[in-house]
């Protein structure tokens, strides 16, 4: 059996076809809550638990390097460890207080940034449940904080127009019968069986207390144990399903029999959507094989949750993910931005500048963003394009030394841009059609000029509305190269 940790689509050509029974239980789908997905655009990913008390430290000493992300800090081991580290680590409920916590100001903050999906944490692989869960006794419920955060979350993102996803980690470093491996001897079987029964229940449970819950994301489902339970996952995923219709489950929730993740072992997709696009994003849209998708991207190096010190560290910039949002958008797929708020609930000043800039940005560009995807057209190196019906979009990261931007379309009659302009200021732009005179080149270009007093100091978005290519324009300027 090979189980692995990253996803990766083997095209279906490359690999003998299969039995398979325990494949994809839907094909792609086309209903009202995908068709929402793909408009998406910009979504929150939020970090927020017992780890979010310590910052990726503990009593001045910092975890970096010996645990592989702050909100893994349980897994500390080495020299730097405390003393009985689990130990003291899961305690931490009983001092978990974030009194500053105000969902209803993240929710704002969410909207200012134009997220229009968040995904919460509401149990990470420590298994503390951030809400009241009649399965367990490590929730909010014991500690001082008492409150149901998620719920808070819901409710408060739900009322700001925000869809709600929950983060679910299967993989759990609390339940008593939970095992990476497969169970051996019969105690680990009925332990395992145990640790089943409890995830299907705070699945459901979810499900029953939080019914605007548009999906699930689920993470941890990696290890052997849960990859041999396939049987126990297929019955899951279908039950999840038919309690919430509608209800969107990434590809990181199970595996086929034979161990294949994300795809089954003739390449289908196990999910709604691709979930495999993780701090990194796909070279191209054909690699993506039509799949929906999403990217969620950290903005320091891999601290999903709240990091104290990151001296040292790159903290990518509002320019930065405007730059992988567009990127997102051209092919296809939704940019999911994560926020790691302090042990206080608090967010922190980056993340706050964050919202506010890309917020900025997305606002004044919003046609190029939401309602506009892949469009299929060379990639041009100026930046990246995305279209609706009627427009295409192109925004310039990079923007040409020669103040003309030019695209490159098929030479076979198809519609053609016929006016260009910015969309933030609706400014017009010069733009003609021309054919360049390249032998053999099959293609017509749109040369749209970026006046030198544009003083941009972000990207830019040239709106270029489509038309039937007229007589003035294409064929006119094409006469030159016809022999
Ligand atoms: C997981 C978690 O371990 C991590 O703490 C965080 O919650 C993140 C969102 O998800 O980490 C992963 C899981 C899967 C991949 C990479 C990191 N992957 O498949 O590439």
């Amino acid at each position: 059996m090979t189980t692995s940790l990253w996803t990766s689509r083997q095209p279906r050509d490359a690999r003998p076809s299969v039995p398979v029974e325990y494949g994809p239980l839907v094909g792609r789908r086309d209903d009202e809550p995908m068709r929402r997905f793909r408009r998406y655009g910009l979504g929150q990913f939020i970090h927020f638990g017992l780890y979010s008390l310590l910052g990726g430290e503990y009593d001045g000493v910092s975890a970096t390097g010996a645990a592989p992300a702050p909100e893994w800090i349980r897994a500390w081991r080495g020299p730097t460890a405390p003393p009985n580290w689990t130990d003291t680590y899961d305690r931490l409920n009983e001092s978990f207080d974030p009194t500053e916590l105000d969902a209803r100001a993240w929710a704002r903050q969410a909207r200012q940034m134009g997220a229009r999906y968040i995904i919460f944490t509401t149990k990470h692989h420590d298994g503390f449940a951030l809400w009241p869960s009649a399965h367990s006794d490590y929730t909010v419920a014991n500690s001082p904080f008492r409150r149901d955060l998620v719920g808070e979350v819901v409710d408060a993102y739900t009322a700001e127009g925000i869809d709600v996803f929950l983060y679910f980690s299967v993989l759990d470093w609390h339940h008593p019968g939970y095992t990476s491996a497969v169970p051996t001897d019969e105690a680990g079987r009925a332990g395992w069986q145990d640790f089943l029964e409890y995830t299907r229940a705070q699945l459901l449970e979810l499900l029953e207390r939080y019914p605007a819950t548009r999906g699930l994301w689920f993470d941890g489902t990696w290890d052997a144990s849960w990859v041999a339970s396939h049987e126990f996952t297929h019955r899951l995923e279908q039950e999840l399903r038919e309690k919430r219709p509608g209800l969107i489950i990434g590809s990181r929730f199970r595996n086929d029999e034979h161990g294949a993740r994300h795809f089954d072992s003739n390449g289908a997709l196990l999910g709604d959507y691709e979930q495999g696009w993780e701090r990194k994003l796909p070279a191209n849209h054909e690699m993506l094989g039509g799949n929906d998708w999403d990217g969620v991207m950290t903005i320091g190096p891999n601290a999903w949750g709240w990091l104290r010190d990151t001296s040292g560290q790159y903290q990518k910039t509002a320019d930065d993910l405007i730059d992988l949002l567009m990127r997102c958008r051209s092919m296809g797929g939704n940019l999911v931005v994560n926020f790691g708020p302090d042990g206080s609930g608090r967010m922190t000043a980056h993340e706050g500048r964050i919202a506010e800039q890309l917020g900025a940005w997305v606002a004044a560009n919003a046609d190029a963003v939401y309602d506009a995807g892949h469009v299929d057209l060379d990639p041009t190196g100026l930046g990246w394009l995305t279209g609706d019906d009627d427009r295409l979009f192109l925004t310039v990261v990079n923007r040409p030394v020669t103040g003309i931007a030019r695209l490159r379309f098929p030479a076979d009659g198809g519609r053609l841009p016929v006016a260009a302009r910015l969309l933030d200021s609706g400014r017009a732009l010069e733009m003609r059609i021309t054919d360049i005179g390249y032998d053999l080149d099959a293609a017509v270009y749109c040369d749209v000029v970026i006046p030198a007093d544009v003083r941009a100091t972000r990207a830019f978005v040239i709106e270029l509305a489509l038309g039937e290519a007229g007589e003035s324009t294409a064929k006119a300027e094409r006469i030159d190269a016809w022999m």
